[in-house]
């Protein structure tokens, strides 16, 4: 159908490109009309998904540890568990949804799709692996926080010290070192038209 929801989930380390692309792919939908929205950690880790520290400012100390989230395991679990869900709801009110977050598991990831695809709605959930080489990002480094983490100032950086575990089937492969944005985007608006997404 061309008119429905579904969810557009990119992965990948931090530099990979996610976020870039992502926003690329929206310009483009939007200027061929459709309605979509961009979910990504500038918006969410900010607001939904604050960290402890942010919400601080507006509860009591138990609270915001409790209701805040960081970068350890169990709470990029719940970050992207949070955002399935809220990805869900708009792809029933059938908005286009674009992510764009680490999502480093691959447990976390398939929960996601097994509530976008629930009940005979499979194919609203569309992975797209951005696939650019540690070195790369490393190079890129915009928030220099692989500088910092190969210095030991930063704990547990996705593809430093902590896993990354690479999809298996993604719907979208993009070698996101060997093109350039507009090429990346122009690969997922090609899918999207493949499979009558749009
Ligand atoms: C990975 C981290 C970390 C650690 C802070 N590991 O390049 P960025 O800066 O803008 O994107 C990264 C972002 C990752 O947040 P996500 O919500 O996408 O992560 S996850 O899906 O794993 O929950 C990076 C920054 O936050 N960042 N610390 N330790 N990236």
């Amino acid at each position: 159908n061309g008119h429905g929801g579904g969810v557009i989930w990119f992965t990948g380390l931090s530099g990979s490109g996610k976020s870039t692309v992502a926003n690329a792919v929206d310009g483009k939908l939007n200027a061929m009309g459709i309605h979509t929205f961009l979910l990504d950690g500038d918006n969410v880790r900010h607001g939904l998904n604050a960290s402890p520290e942010i919400l601080e400012k507006k509860y009591p100390p138990h609270l915001a540890k409790r209701f805040g989230l960081g970068f350890d395991a169990e709470d990029r679990s719940e970050n992207i568990r949070r955002i399935g869900e809220v990805s869900n709801l708009f792809c029933q009110a059938g908005v286009l949804v674009l992510t764009a977050f680490v999502s480093p598991y691959r447990l976390d990831r398939l929960q996601v799709r097994r509530i976008v695809e629930g009940s005979g709605r499979s194919g609203d959930f569309i992975e797209v692996y951005v696939d650019t080489p540690l070195d790369v990002c490393e190079q890129r480094d915009p928030k220099g926080l692989y500088k910092k983490a190969r210095a030991g100032l930063l704990k547990g950086m996705t593809g430093i010290d902590d896993p990354y575990e690479n999809p298996v089937n993604p719907e979208v492969h993009l070698q996101g070192g060997d093109f350039g944005v507009d090429q990346l985007a122009d690969q997922v608006i090609a899918h999207l038209r493949r499979v009558g997404k749009i």
